[in-house]
């Protein structure tokens, strides 16, 4: 019976929602308009994770909050839709459905678009040395929109000096959609040479499908982008060069928005320079970087140093990826890699960095999941985190999620002994040398 239930609970939400989107959007216009949101609204509700019992429409919403914690996806419901759009073309919601996205202007936007150089001026005034290292540009994707694939590969094969791109590694991992068979195989043998395609035999989640397409590249680089993404100009140049300084600093670059303006255009819009943080309940959410960061005499375009990355953009040296022990793969799906790579750059000898001259729009997709198996996947994800990497400070975690404390987590002693040879320092050190800030807001 609750099962009949869902899918109206579900649907029944998502209506409610674009009628409140649209109302908010009517009465506020002005808010919508504004150019980017830099801190993530709170809301974990972290303790529900274990629920699977849906009651109303708003539990339905906290889960997707939770879900969407894996990708900072925003639940669909909560968006502010723009008053343009004709909302009686049922393609709309279906697309939303489907991609977490508006496939209806991503299909009309095609295979490929020339988007604007949100580079700050200073950065064209930059020159890179010609014996760059290779990279292996590393996308994963599973159940993706076609052309907003495409349109990640097409950017990156156009902005892309040849001799600095070993090759574009698509791993496709176990997705259902016709048209990511057949058609994207021919459509990519315009490319062979350059694109290399690996199939998941069965569905391993984005944490393990990264590090198969890592396992399949040869380039010194590896850059991972996701597969809704389009490069800026000259935006790979200025990650190499970083590394080529220093192999153990592994680089973002700024993430450009696509659609932040309306969540319907998929417009790319720039980015204000940020970096990535997160809070006690491990929320991934940008911050603010300091102002000598923002105002320095040569201009904002010298690396920011960055407490976490936000998702899985960023670019490390091969050899330093496999030292640093890749990801944990007895993490599932997804979530929580992120953070955990973060952690282990700094507290083992690393450095994590934001590149302001190198830009990647990405759209944030809104998604729409809330099964019960996705959600104790990321839980899990979290919770294998919080128990290597957290020490003492676990109890700050447990005490504002204390439902999440006698969950099982799996054997995680293979990732215990990788920190001890490393040689890792504290998460105490980390939080005085790296990210003071989370301490401070410990009792708030
Ligand atoms: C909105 O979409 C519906 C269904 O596709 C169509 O019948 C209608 O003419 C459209 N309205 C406008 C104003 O474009
Ligand atoms: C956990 O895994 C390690 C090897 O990674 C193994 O030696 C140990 O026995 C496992 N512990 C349990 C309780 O299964
Ligand atoms: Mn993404």
């Amino acid at each position: 019976m609750r099962n009949n239930i869902i899918p109206y609970l579900f649907y029944g939400s998502l209506t409610f929602g674009i009628w409140t989107a649209l109302f908010f959007v009517y009465f506020h216009h002005d808010d919508t308009r504004k150019p980017h949101r830099t801190v993530q609204e709170p809301a974990p509700a972290w303790s529900r994770v274990h629920q699977q019992e849906i009651h109303d429409p708003k539990e339905i919403r906290r889960q997707h909050i939770i879900v969407d914690m894996a990708e900072e996806e925003e639940p669909i419901e909560q968006k502010t839709f723009s008053p343009f759009y004709n909302f009686s073309d049922p393609g709309l919601v279906d697309g939303f459905l489907k991609y977490g996205f508006n496939a209806i202007v991503s299909r009309s936007l095609g295979h490929e678009r020339e988007v604007p150089d949100t580079r700050h001026k200073r950065c064209l005034y930059n020159h890179y040395s010609i014996h760059l290292p290779t990279a292996s540009v590393i996308i994963c994707f599973y159940n993706e929109e076609f052309n907003a694939l495409l349109r990640t590969v097409s950017s990156v094969v156009t902005l892309t000096p040849l001799h600095l791109l070993e090759e574009i590694i698509l791993v496709d991992d176990g997705s259902e959609f016709d048209d990511l068979k057949e058609k994207l195989n021919y459509y990519l043998e315009s490319l062979r040479g350059k694109v290399k395609l690996v199939r998941n035999k069965k569905r391993e989640g984005l944490i393990r499908a990264k590090m198969i397409g890592a396992a399949h590249a040869s380039g010194e680089v590896l850059v991972f982008l996701d597969s809704h993404c389009e490069v800026n100009r000259v935006w790979l140049e200025p990650l190499l060069s970083a590394i080529t300084r220093d192999s153990k600093m592994v680089v973002c670059p700024v993430i450009d928005v696509i659609d932040v303006i309306d969540d319907m255009s998929l417009q790319y819009t720039f980015s204000p320079l940020v970096r990535g943080a997160f809070d006690w309940d491990l929320q991934f959410k940008w911050d603010t970087i300091f102002s000598y960061e923002m105002h320095p005499p040569e201009g904002p375009i010298m690396p920011i140093r960055s407490p976490a990355m936000a998702g899985g953009i960023f670019a490390i040296y091969r050899p330093y990826f496999y030292e640093l022990g890749q990801y944990d793969k007895d993490m599932d799906l997804r979530g929580a890699e992120n953070l955990g790579l973060s952690l282990r750059i700094w507290m083992c000898g690393g450095q994590l960095f934001v590149i302001p001259c190198s830009r990647v729009g990405h759209i944030p997709k809104k998604s729409s999941r809330s099964d019960s198996t996705f959600r104790k996947a990321v839980a899990r994800n979290y919770l294998r985190l919080v128990h290597i990497w957290l020490d003492e400070y676990k109890e700050q975690f447990f005490l504002r999620n204390p439902g999440l404390k006698s969950m099982t987590y799996g054997n995680i002693s293979e990732r215990v002994q990788l920190r001890k040879r490393l040689g890792c320092k504290s998460f105490q050190w980390y939080l005085d040398t790296v990210f003071p800030e989370l301490e401070a807001s410990m009792n708030s």
